[in-house]
C-alpha cells in the first residue's frame, strides 16, 4: 500500500507540475490550486489514505506528502509572479495613450517662439559667462518691493497694478510683477561675485494692447562684485544687443528711475522699423524701449547684507516679449497668445 500511495503521489506531483507549466492565466492558475488543495483531490485523497498506514508508513508517505505539497506551494508563488509581470505589462500595453501620433509628420510640435527665444537669450548670457537662476511666480512683498526699495505708497504695490493673491495678511502675497525679486533672492543665498540672469513669467494688471501683456517674460540681470561701474554695464547691454539683434543694431541708455537702482536708465535699441529714422511704431523717436537697468542701489546691498562699500553691481530686466517683436517684426504682441497655427508653425 505504501509504495502505491508513492506512485500515486509522484503522479499528482507530475501531474500538478504540467498544470502549472500550462497555466497561462492567474484565473487557470487559481482553479489549478482550487483542484490540488480541495477536498476531492488527488493530494487530499492521499493524506486520507495515509491516516490507514502504520506508523512506520505514516511517517514516510506523510513526510512525502509535506515535501510535494510545499514544494508545489512554492512552484504556484514563482508561477503567479511570472504571471502577474505578465498580466500587469498586457493591461498597461492596452491602456497606453498614444501620444505620438504626429511625429514625423509636417505637423512636429516645436517650443513656441517665446520660449525658443527665452532659451536664445539664456545662451548670449550664457556665452557671456553668466549662470541662469530661477525664482517662483508667487512671492511675498518683501521680494518683489520692500527689499527692493519700493516706498510704502508706491503705485506699483496697489492693486490698480498689482495681483495680489489671498494668502497670510492682506496684500502680502503677490504674483511677481518683474523678475527683480530673483535679484534679492540670489543674492539672500550667495556670496558675490554674482553673474546670473532669471529669465521667467511675470503678472501685471493690465489691459493687452500691441505691446503689452497681462501675463508676459521678463529676463533679469545681475552682476555685483568688486568695482563694478556703470561702463560695465553699458559694455554689458552693448555685447548682448550685438550678440542676440545682430550687428549694426545700437542700444541706448536714457535717465530713468527705478526704487533698486541708482542712478537708473532706460535700456533702448534702434527702431527696427524705421533703423532710427523715426516712424509710427516708436512714437517718431528712432528707438524703442526694452528694458530699465542701473547701479544696484546701496540700500538694496544692505537689505540683503552685501556690503556696499566692499562690492557694487548692476542690474537689468528687460522684456522677452519685446525683444520677439522686434526681432520678428511682429506689430501687434497679442498674437503670441492667440495659439493661431499660422503663426506658431512660422517659427
Ligand atoms: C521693470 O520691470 C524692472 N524690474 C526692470 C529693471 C530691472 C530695472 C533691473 C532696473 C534693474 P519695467 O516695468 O520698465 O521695469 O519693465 C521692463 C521691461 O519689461 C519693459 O521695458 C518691457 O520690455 C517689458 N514690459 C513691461 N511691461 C510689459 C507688458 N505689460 N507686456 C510686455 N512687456 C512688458
Amino acid at each position: 500500500v505504501t509504495s502505491e500511495l508513492f506512485d500515486q503521489l509522484n503522479r499528482a506531483t507530475e501531474e500538478a507540475k504540467r498544470g502549472l507549466a500550462d497555466a497561462a492565466t492567474l484565473d487557470q492558475l487559481a482553479e489549478l490550486e482550487r483542484v490540488f488543495s480541495g477536498k476531492q483531490g488527488a493530494f487530499n485523497e492521499i493524506s486520507r489514505a495515509v491516516g490507514g498506514l502504520d506508523v512506520e508508513g505514516k511517517k514516510a508517505v506523510g513526510a512525502a506528502l509535506n515535501a510535494a505539497r510545499s514544494d508545489l506551494k512554492e512552484l504556484v508563488a514563482a508561477r503567479r509572479a511570472t504571471l502577474e509581470v505578465a498580466e500587469r505589462a498586457a493591461k498597461l500595453e492596452s491602456e497606453r495613450l498614444d501620444l505620438s501620433e504626429i511625429v514625423g509628420t509636417p505637423n512636429d510640435g516645436h517650443l513656441h517662439l517665446v520660449t525658443q527665444t527665452r532659451y536664445e537669450l539664456e545662451d548670449v548670457f550664457l556665452g557671456m559667462g553668466f549662470t541662469v537662476a530661477e525664482g517662483p511666480e508667487v512671492e511675498d512683498d518683501w521680494h518683489n518691493f520692500e527689499a527692493l526699495n519700493f516706498p510704502p505708497g508706491h503705485p506699483a504695490r496697489s492693486s490698480w497694478d498689482t495681483f495680489f493673491v489671498e494668502l497670510g495678511n492682506e496684500e502680502q502675497v503677490l504674483l511677481r510683477t518683474h523678475t527683480s525679486p530673483v535679484q534679492i533672492r540670489v543674492m539672500e543665498s550667495q556670496k558675490p561675485p554674482i553673474y546670473v540672469v532669471a529669465p521667467g513669467q511675470v503678472y501685471r494688471r493690465e489691459t493687452p494692447d500691441a505691446r503689452h501683456l497681462a501675463v508676459f517674460n521678463q529676463i533679469e540681470g545681475l552682476v555685483i562684485d568688486k568695482g563694478i561701474s556703470f561702463s560695465d554695464l553699458a559694455g554689458c547691454i552693448d555685447t548682448f544687443t550685438q550678440a542676440y539683434f545682430g550687428p549694426g543694431i545700437h542700444a541706448r541708455l536714457r535717465p530713468a528711475f527705478f526704487p533698486f537702482t541708482e542712478p537708473s536708465a532706460e535700456f533702448e535699441v534702434v527702431c527696427f522699423f524705421c533703423k532710427g529714422d523715426g516712424c509710427r511704431t516708436c512714437s517718431k523717436t528712432g528707438w524703442i524701449e526694452l528694458g530699465g537697468c542701473g547701479m544696484v542701489d546701496p540700500n538694496v546691498l544692505t537689505a540683503v547684507g552685501i556690503d556696499p562699500e566692499e562690492y557694487s553691481g548692476f542690474a537689468f530686466g528687460f522684456g522677452i516679449e519685446r525683444c520677439v517683436q522686434l526681432r520678428h517684426d511682429i506689430d501687434d504682441m497679442r498674437v503670441m497668445l492667440d495659439n493661431d497655427i499660422r503663426l506658431l508653425t512660422q517659427f
